[in-house]
């Protein structure tokens, strides 16, 4: 069996069609920054923290035992490739925020990686219902290169901010750009209106 639930595929809540600017590809390039890392599954911790009532700590082992969903979704990258057919599975981001309860005053997300990368999100995007903390890619668990053994995954947002060897996810009162919202690409990223970089350099 590839996932967990395969009659239980949801579907995420994304137009049809090729957003303006992107070429579809069948391949899932990899796309880092820097080095890509390799994170021992047996040492990997995610640590949910800020403005939540209960801060957690997961290893692979309690984290495999939450119950999991498989998404389908697209994928498109700034650099302009987009592939159109993707199925993840992992933690929901909204079961993720029910083991938390996230505070009324939490209205943003920084998603920590191993490394230096990082970026943001308004919680209402990661609240879609197809944001998730994925573990496998098309029936397979993740390779290093893809951000195993967990990474997230924003169907409604270009590709940077699907975020890689996730480390942390700190819930937060006030946006903060994170690590290429501060070197240029767009603090929100949605496709669909090319939000690909700064408004000021485009
Ligand atoms: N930690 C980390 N996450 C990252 C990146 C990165 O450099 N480091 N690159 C981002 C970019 S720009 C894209 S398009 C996707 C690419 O995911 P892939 O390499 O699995 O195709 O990962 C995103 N997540
Ligand atoms: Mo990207």
């Amino acid at each position: 069996m590839l996932f967990k639930n395969p009659s239980k595929i949801k579907k995420a809540p994304i137009k049809e069609g090729v957003p303006p600017g992107q070429f579809v590809t069948k391949k899932l390039p990899v796309l880092t920054y820097g080095r890509n890392l390799k994170i021992d599954i047996n040492k990997w911790k995610l640590n949910v923290i800020g403005l939540v009532e209960q801060e957690i700590e997961l290893d692979f082992e309690q984290f495999s035992n939450l119950e999991w969903t498989a998404v389908s979704a697209p994928f498109h990258c700034v650099t302009q490739w987009s592939r159109l057919e993707n199925t993840w599975e992992g933690l929901l981001f909204t079961d993720l925020a029910k083991l938390v309860s996230p505070k009324p005053e939490a209205k943003f997300v920084m998603a920590h990686c191993y490394g230096d990368y990082s970026t943001n999100l308004p919680l209402e995007i990661l609240m879609d219902g197809s944001s998730l903390l994925a573990h496998k890619h098309d029936g397979a668990p993740l390779s290093d290169d893809h951000g195993g053994p967990v990474r997230l995954v924003v169907p409604q947002r270009y590709g940077w901010k699907s975020a890689k060897w996730l480390r942390a996810i700190e819930f937060m009162a006030e946006d903060k750009p994170g690590f290429w919202e501060v070197r240029g690409y767009h603090n929100n990223g949605d496709f669909w209106k090319e939000e690909r970089f700064w408004p000021e350099l485009m």
